[in-house]
């Protein structure tokens, strides 16, 4: 099937601009955007596919990490789901005749979204050295050019193998296996730039690097803060168990320098969940903080929950907790006695009313939850920060017991499992020992690159194959004319993907695509239809079934692909049964089973009716296995986050119809933006204060001390209710103002939420 592509490229030229919503239309209106694509899929198609959903025997969708609740609806998705169904499964594919047609030049000129409307990719493509167009091989071929390429390389660490959070268990695992088996642990991952912070924080202080929480305790809450996130667009299901919780009594409090529309208002339409409406009016009390002031208000928080002990002693901390399972109480104690208020309000932008009212639901509140995304990971201090969170939760206890926890929201839909899986350049020696007693083979101890250090890699020349188990690499990391200029400089590129993104066309000296099912479609084997499995955000790990005929015959399946490549690599002597996995996933989950701790039994628990949940330490029995065997408080220095006179301080953040470098329609409908998304949201006194207007042409300038300005120009000014000093723009159009060096400590993830910029009129011409 192929047609003609549905759109044109795109301009600015008509961007409008209205006043924030507070609540939405219902499911027909809000998917208006999506007719481009709804066109393409047709009816049928699209019933088949929205009723089977996160249901049992459908397929997990692969919009979010949010978890499925056990009393599941009919309709068990959210409108932003549906668009990512839509999005994958359009039988629109790209032609045999586009890769003569279009130049990787040409394709270099196009959108994200022009790109992804081309359809999905059906045959394996080779761009050769020195030539500018891709053309199609057969698959052999494609799996021959890859082989060669790695095996001549002089040291299996010259390559780096990516990997994208949609990928499933089985397909991660036999990936990782390719790689370690082929030499190295260079496997960076869309972690490294998402919540890495997460993981690094929690393994420090819990022992584990995963939410604590499993989905009933939402019901069972007391209070429920919600840090650094905007469920209504990138967890709309969240909202239903945000109003769950409201209707059994819970306070939510949203802290976030924007006021979102869905932490406002929040209507559950029966039919379809996560669709805003006139309805409940979710958050009981907003603050709206400055850019990554988090870490202060928390430790403000804290320090409140002390004094109060300190003048009722007995009453408020959760001594008996604190004695046996925690650390470090004296040395936190001692650290916030010095807290200085008059700092505190200068990073949140909050007054101390405001953080007293905080302070008091928190020490009435007998089960506190707080969920956190990438308004909290993407900072410098990012993993201090997620620390103070801990620190408060263990206060009080909230650790461990009924409608408590510490509830990082993941991103991509399998992101945590692939993790699980051994999807980390640094997994623990554990994991690998257990890898070398199964596979009989020994498996490279060194850490490999992550995200940003592939990049730098790149430019010194050390990386020169650069492989992509799906997403956008260079459409995602940050600094994007660095790390374009990185991938140029690659001897190759190869990408396993289900449409066109950028990636695609800034590539190595030679470039290969290969494309690959996607989660809606059924995966036909020698041994019959396959199921995969992965793991959502609290831990609970359920199969996905292919529901819809492959959109082309000629398509292979990731775990296939993988397989493939790794005989094409190693050749058949590698002592691993890579036909055996492809022929029959329970292969791999044997293996799996034998090494992944929690996963004994695999094949069986995950076909249970709603698969198995992950033994969880903290969460099940007040269990830290950290280094020292206790949960730890831990004292962390705030630093405040510098903002120059004159500059604001920008984030990067998501628009209402994207999902990460896939942008659905040019409309942010909550935010009252349509037909652009070349924009900066900034604050109206903001505006007035550096002499430009609400509409005004700007152009943005990130600084760097030591580097030149980075460019952004050519934008639209628009006044908009964010907390004063700060400013928004939508990633991944503002990738290029976020410096490469600008990366969390400790985590490494790129500070994509406090950009220093100066914005000026834009130049003329
Ligand atoms: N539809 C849809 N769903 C998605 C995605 C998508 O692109 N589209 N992406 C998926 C992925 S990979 C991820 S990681 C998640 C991302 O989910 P989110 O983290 O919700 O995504 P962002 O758009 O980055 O939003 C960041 C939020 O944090 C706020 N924020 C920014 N800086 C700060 C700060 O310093 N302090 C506080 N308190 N708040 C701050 C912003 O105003 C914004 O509301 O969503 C996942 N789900
Ligand atoms: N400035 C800034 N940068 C950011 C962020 C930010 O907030 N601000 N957020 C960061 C975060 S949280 C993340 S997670 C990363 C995301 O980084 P990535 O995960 O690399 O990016 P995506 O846009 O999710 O990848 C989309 C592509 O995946 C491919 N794809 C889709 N489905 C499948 C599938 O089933 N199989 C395969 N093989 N391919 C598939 C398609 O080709 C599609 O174009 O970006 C990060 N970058
Ligand atoms: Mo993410």
């Amino acid at each position: 099937m192929s047609a003609r592509p549905p759109v044109d490229d795109v301009s600015d030229a008509d961007i409008e601009v209205t006043d924030p919503k507070h609540y939405a239309v219902g499911l027909p209106g809000v998917l208006h955007s999506m007719e481009p694509a709804l066109r393409q899929l047709g009816g049928r198609r699209t019933l088949e596919l929205l009723t089977s959903i996160n249901q049992r025997g459908g397929f997990d969708c692969m919009s979010c990490a949010w978890p499925d609740p056990d009393h599941r609806k009919k309709l068990e998705f959210c409108e932003n789901g549906a668009k990512a169904v839509i999005w994958e499964a359009t039988p629109v594919t790209v032609p045999s005749s586009f890769w003569a047609e279009h130049s990787v030049h040409d394709l270099a000129g196009k959108s994200e979204y022009w790109l992804g409307m081309q359809g999905r990719l059906t045959e394996p493509v080779y761009k050769p050295a020195g030539e500018d167009h891709y053309r199609p091989v057969s698959w052999d071929e494609a799996f021959r050019l890859v082989g060669e390429n790695l095996r001549a390389l002089e040291s299996p660490d010259q390559a780096a193998f990516y990997t994208s959070g949609r990928a499933s268990n089985e397909a991660a695992f036999a990936y990782q296996l390719f790689v370690r088996a082929f030499g190295t642990n260079n496997l960076p991952d869309c972690s490294n730039m998402c919540h890495e912070s997460t993981g690094t924080a929690l393994s420090e202080v819990i022992g584990i690097g995963k939410s604590t929480i499993s989905y009933d305790d939402f019901e069972k809450a007391e209070l429920i803060i919600v840090m650094g996130q905007n469920p209504g667009t990138n967890h709309p299901r969240m909202l239903t168990a945000l109003e769950d919780a409201k209707n059994a009594g819970a306070t939510i409090v949203s802290v976030n320098p924007l006021p979102e529309a869905a932490l406002e208002r929040y209507k559950n339409p029966q039919t379809v969940r996560g669709v805003l409406g006139h309805g409940t009016a979710i958050s009981d009390q907003f603050l709206q903080i400055r850019l990554g002031g988090d870490m202060a208000l928390l430790q403000a928080v804290s320090k409140r929950v002390l004094e109060a002990e300190a003048a009722a002693p007995g009453t408020v901390l959760d001594h008996a907790f604190l004695a046996e399972h925690c650390l470090g109480l004296s040395e936190l104690t001692a650290h916030l006695a010095a807290l200085d208020e008059t700092e505190v309000l200068e990073a949140t932008g909050l007054t101390s009313t405001e953080i007293d009212e905080l302070a008091e639901r928190y020490i009435r509140s007998n089960a506190t939850i707080i969920t956190w995304a990438m308004g909290v990971t993407q900072h410098r201090r990012a993993v201090a920060g997620i620390k103070e969170i801990i620190n408060l939760l263990l206060l009080r206890g909230n650790i461990g017991k009924p409608g408590a926890g510490a509830s990082p929201v993941r991103g991509h839909s399998n992101v945590q499992g692939d993790r699980t899986m051994g999807i980390w350049e640094q997994m623990p020696p554990a994991f690998l020992d257990a890898l070398e007693r199964e596979f009989g083979r020994p498996m490279p101890r060194e850490i490999g690159v992550d995200a940003v250090h592939g990049i730098r890699a790149m430019q010194r020349g050390e990386i020169k194959t650069w492989v992509s188990l799906g997403g956008n690499f260079v459409g995602a990391i940050s600094d994007t004319a660095a790390a374009e200029a990185a991938m140029r400089g690659t001897g190759m590129t190869v990408q396993i993907s289900t449409k066109l993104n950028r990636s695609h066309a800034v590539t190595g000296a030679e470039a290969i695509i290969l494309p690959t099912l996607g989660r809606t479609e059924i995966d036909l084997q020698a041994s019959g239809a396959q199921i995969v499995s992965v793991e959502d955000s609290v831990c609970a790990v359920h199969a996905s079934h292919g529901r819809i005929p492959p959109v082309a015959p000629n398509l292979l399946s990731e775990v296939a692909i993988v397989s493939r490549l790794a005989r094409a690599t190693l050749g058949e002597a590698s002592g691993i049964d890579w036909a055996g996995f492809e022929a029959d996933y329970d292969v791999i989950r044997e293996h799996i089973g034998r090494v992944v701790p929690g996963c004994e039994g695999y094949n069986e628990k995950i076909r249970r009716q709603d698969g198995f949940v992950l033994p969880n330490g903290p969460r099940d029995s007040r269990t830290f296995t950290n280094a020292v065997g206790k949960a730890l408080l831990t004292v962390n220095r705030l630093e405040p986050v510098i903002c120059p006179p004159g500059r604001l301080l920008l984030q990067t953040l998501r628009s209402h119809d994207q999902f990460n470098t896939t942008i659905y329609s040019l409309n942010d409908r909550y935010r009252g933006i349509k037909k652009g998304r070349n924009v900066v949201f900034v604050h109206p006194a903001d505006l007035e204060a550096l002499g430009l207007t609400d509409g005004q042409a700007i152009d943005v300038f990130s600084e760097w001390p030591g580097q030149p300005d980075r460019e952004l120009r050519g934008f639209r000014a628009v006044a908009y209710p964010t907390a004063r000093g700060c400013a928004a723009a939508y990633f991944p159009e503002a990738n290029v103002l976020v410096p490469l060096d600008s990366t969390a400590e400790g985590s490494n993830t790129p500070v994509s939420k406090a950009i220093v910029v100066r914005l000026e009129p834009a130049a003329a011409g």
